[in-house]
């Protein structure tokens, strides 16, 4: 009889804080509708993650329900994927918990994200914020995820989500797969269009900062004309050239022509000329996405029925792991 392998396990979030940014798209996002074939996929908007900021309780709703159809629109296919939204799953929460008792003070203080978040935030330092990088631990521990394809500035969690699993493991004998990041290299750090040495982030305060991938074709030009560069002339790859490497990585990404190629059709030609290629190839690719948003956001039937059906297959895909940990670490079943 021929053997049936199973194919490995991805799982990955997006916050809904905001749009995504060119720099979700590029360092994580594409890397989702690639993997589709070739794993089992699950993805979700990490709406419990969310509201470790402070968030506007209606604008957050609309936010879920909008990253959620943009991953439709992507080409996220809710059949051949899990596409659910996380807090759909309360798994994902009671898991965290357990995972919470079995993470050191120590190791969640050295959290990058924890650090700077707190630097932007003084006014709001608060527990969840902290404990962060645990429910992010349970949301892949949960699934036996294998890879995890994310940006670069999720790296450090991950391999606290590694660190945990590796001890509950020790205690209590096999119970998680041990995750592995998937991360793209010249993709992996989208810098800021204003400041080329701090990452494209949706939540940064100054718009030219950042593309959305909603945002429009002459917004997009006119973003990356506001770029910030250099006072050379040169389209190269080279270090201390942060503005220019950052637009031969966003070039590279959108057309698929390598650095060499890039530094070819523009050699004897200025800044201006390369930024507004970058814009239009950009445009050009969030288009169709862009129109199949359109679609998709104005069927809040087909929407509904897609988070209902991929909270259901979350929480199959999960209930197994869940049950075994409690039993694991001693909790009582219920008597049928
Ligand atoms: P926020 O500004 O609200 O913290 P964010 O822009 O950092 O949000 P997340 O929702 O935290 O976005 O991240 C979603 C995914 O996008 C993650 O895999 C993250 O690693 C990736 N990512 C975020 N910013 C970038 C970037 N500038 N370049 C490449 N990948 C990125
Ligand atoms: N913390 C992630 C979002 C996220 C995530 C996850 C990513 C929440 N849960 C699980 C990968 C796997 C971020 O991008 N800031």
């Amino acid at each position: 009889m021929e053997e049936v392998i199973a194919k490995k396990r991805i799982l990955s979030a997006i916050q809904p804080t905001n749009t995504p940014t060119l720099g979700n798209y590029l360092g994580a996002l594409l890397n989702w509708i690639k993997l589709q074939d070739e794993y089992d996929c699950a993805y979700s908007i990490a709406d419990l993650h969310s509201i470790t900021v402070r968030q506007d309780p209606q604008k957050l709703r609309k936010q879920i329900t909008e990253s959620y159809a943009l991953l439709l629109a992507m080409g996220v296919d809710p059949k051949k994927s899990i596409a659910f939204v996380q807090g759909h799953n309360p798994a994902h929460a009671e898991l965290s918990w357990v995972l919470s008792c079995y993470t050191q003070f120590g190791e969640l203080s050295r959290m990058t994200q924890f650090k700077d978040k707190s630097e932007k935030h003084p006014e709001n330092i608060n527990a969840g914020l902290f404990t962060y990088p645990v429910l992010m631990s349970a949301d892949i521990l949960l699934y036996q995820a294998d890879l995890v394809p994310v940006g670069v500035d999720q790296k450090q969690h991950i391999e606290l989500a590694r660190n945990i699993a590796q001890r509950f493991n020790s205690v209590y004998g096999d119970t998680f797969t041990m995750p592995e990041p998937y991360i793209t290299k010249t993709t992996a750090k989208i810098m800021s269009l204003q400041d080329p040495t701090k990452k494209m982030s949706k939540s940064d305060e100054n718009p030219n900062a950042c593309i959305s991938i909603l945002d429009d074709r002459d917004t997009i030009v006119r973003k990356f004309k506001r770029a910030v560069t250099d006072s050379e002339a040169e389209v190269c790859y080279r270090e201390g050239k942060d503005g220019i490497n950052n637009l031969m990585s966003i070039y590279s990404a959108v057309t698929d022509k390598s650095f060499e190629e890039i530094e070819k059709e523009f050699s004897g030609k200025g800044y201006g000329d390369f930024k507004l290629a970058v814009g239009e190839a950009t445009a050009d690719m969030l288009a169709p996405m862009q129109a199949e948003f359109q679609k998709i956001i104005n069927d809040k039937k087909y929407i509904g029925d897609c988070m209902r059906e991929g909270a259901e297959k979350a929480y199959k895909a999960s209930r197994k792991t869940l049950q075994k940990v409690y039993k694991k670490v001693g909790f009582v079943e219920l008597p049928r």
